[in-house]
């Protein structure tokens, strides 16, 4: 097992990642941009190196620093939580020449899953259902315009290095095919330095239901039943269940099954997570593959007690996975708290917390880096505490939800809380019936 683990993040996963190293009695280096010197996770950690200024280019996403950091601490392992270096493919390759484990997945991989359209192809040839459309890459327009006419419209051009809805038109009608193509190809590459483009048959009102999975060094694999992320805005999600209120035992057999083959074909390591789109029939398609921890795995932990980093080390580690299936026991739901006015277009609200009071009681977790006093910085992301409810059913989760919301005190910067008090409130989020278009028609009341 390692003896030294560096974590290179910040904020509550960084936070997280030391709380389960303390437990496997691993020792833990924290690093640290110069406006984080006063955070949790450099006090918590046993020792902490300062990697630069507050940009996240010059600290977070520095790898020489990073890497620096590691080799003067004799760290044999790092773990890059979610976000920053996370799915970055030369930073695990660079960790693996200097001897140091990365723990998450290999370069190859990184690439393979990172090109949407080459991870979609794999999927496919694996039996894995996808959304019908472009045998990978369009090489030009006229062939765009010849598999939209075939498969019929509404279609949607992705860009194959696309993330966040960048570089992503729908198309209603053939003349607007043209437009699409050229701001699409135009977005993509301008943000991403590679413009290629595939096309897909457009789902309307989908679920974004994601199956998470777990693959050792032998090749064997497994799933740890879904999570429900339809609850998104501007693809930031706000909100996640598990399970899917959509959710039937039939289809999560079909799924998990689905998402094992997909890591089974890949011989995938690690945590990692297949995300889905379900359609109203309850079709489900292959969509990305995570290979990083996700920012909503504590709904998973708590539905089947199970400890997720504490897996993703022992994986790295070379421990081979029991290899079996878990499924849901209870119910949780996350939201998460952003340091946002959701009365302002959810604009971001950095600052100080002058006064902070955290909900507790039985059926709440809250993974959190923030203390009364503790200054927000503006240079990074929003989230400042995951609060999580655990209930027998879904209906006394979100009930426990309301209790803990109404306890969660925080002055001196605005929060999401009244945003998830009115989202609790709700008729279709009470009867489960939401889809990926909820936030399009949702309005927060004075
Ligand atoms: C789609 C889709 C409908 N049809 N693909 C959004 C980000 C990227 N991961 C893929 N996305 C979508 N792909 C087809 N063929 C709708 C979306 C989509 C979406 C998906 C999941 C959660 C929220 C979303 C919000 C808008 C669009």
């Amino acid at each position: 097992m390692f003896k030294k683990i560096l974590i290179a993040n910040r904020g509550e996963i960084a936070l997280r990642i030391i709380r389960t190293c303390k437990e496997m009695n691993i020792q833990t280096i924290a690093v640290y941009s110069t406006a984080d010197k006063e955070s949790l996770h450099v006090r918590f950690a046993d020792e902490a190196v300062c990697i630069g200024p507050p940009p996240s280019r010059d600290s977070y996403l520095n790898i020489p620093n990073i890497i620096a950091a590691a080799e003067i601490t004799n760290a044999d392992a790092i773990h890059p939580g979610y976000g920053f270096l996370s799915e970055n493919s030369k930073f695990s390759a660079i960790c693996a020449e200097h001897g140091i484990k990365f723990i998450g997945a290999t370069p190859d991989m990184i690439d393979a899953m990172g090109d949407k359209s080459n991870a979609k192809e794999t999927m496919k040839r694996a039996g894995v259902p996808t959304i019908p459309g472009s045998d990978g890459l369009l090489s030009d327009l006229k062939t765009g315009l010849d598999i939209a006419k075939e498969i019929g419209y509404p279609v949607i051009l992705k860009a194959t290095a696309g993330g966040g809805g960048r570089g992503m038109r729908i198309v209603w009608k053939p003349e607007e095919f043209e437009a699409a193509w050229d701001s699409a190809r135009q977005e993509a590459g301008a943000a991403f330095g590679n413009d290629g483009m595939y096309l897909e048959k457009y789902i309307e009102e989908p679920r974004h239901i994601e199956i998470q999975i777990a693959g050792d060094q032998y090749g064997k694999a497994c799933h740890l039943s879904e999570r429900d992320c339809s609850i998104q805005r501007r693809h930031q999600k706000l909100i996640e269940e598990t399970p899917s209120p959509f959710m039937t035992e039939e289809l999560r057999e079909e799924m998990g099954n689905a998402a094992i083959k997909a890591a089974t074909a890949v011989r995938y390591e690690g945590v990692g997570t297949v995300e889905f789109l379900v359609d109203k029939h309850r079709k489900f398609y292959f969509m990305e593959m995570n290979t990083r921890i996700q920012v909503e795995h504590p709904i998973t932990e708590e539905v089947i007690n199970y400890d997720l980093i504490k897996e993703q080390i022992k994986i790295a580690a070379g421990i081979p996975i029991s290899g079996n299936n878990y499924f849901p026991k209870l119910h949780a739901i996350e939201c998460r708290i952003n340091a946002e006015d959701p009365y302002h277009d959810f604009r971001p609200a950095p600052g100080k917390i002058t006064t902070l009071h955290v909900p507790g009681g039985h059926g709440v977790r809250v993974d959190s880096h923030i203390y009364a006093g503790y200054t927000i910085p503006p240079n990074y992301d929003s989230m400042i505490a995951k609060l999580i409810t655990i209930a027998q059913s879904r209906e006394e989760a979100i009930n426990t939800m309301e209790r803990a919301l109404s306890e969660f005190v925080i002055e001196g910067v605005k929060t999401t809380i009244p945003f998830h008090q009115q989202l609790m409130k709700n008729e279709n989020f009470r009867k489960g019936t939401y889809t990926t278009k909820f936030m399009e028609s949702f309005k927060m009341e004075e």
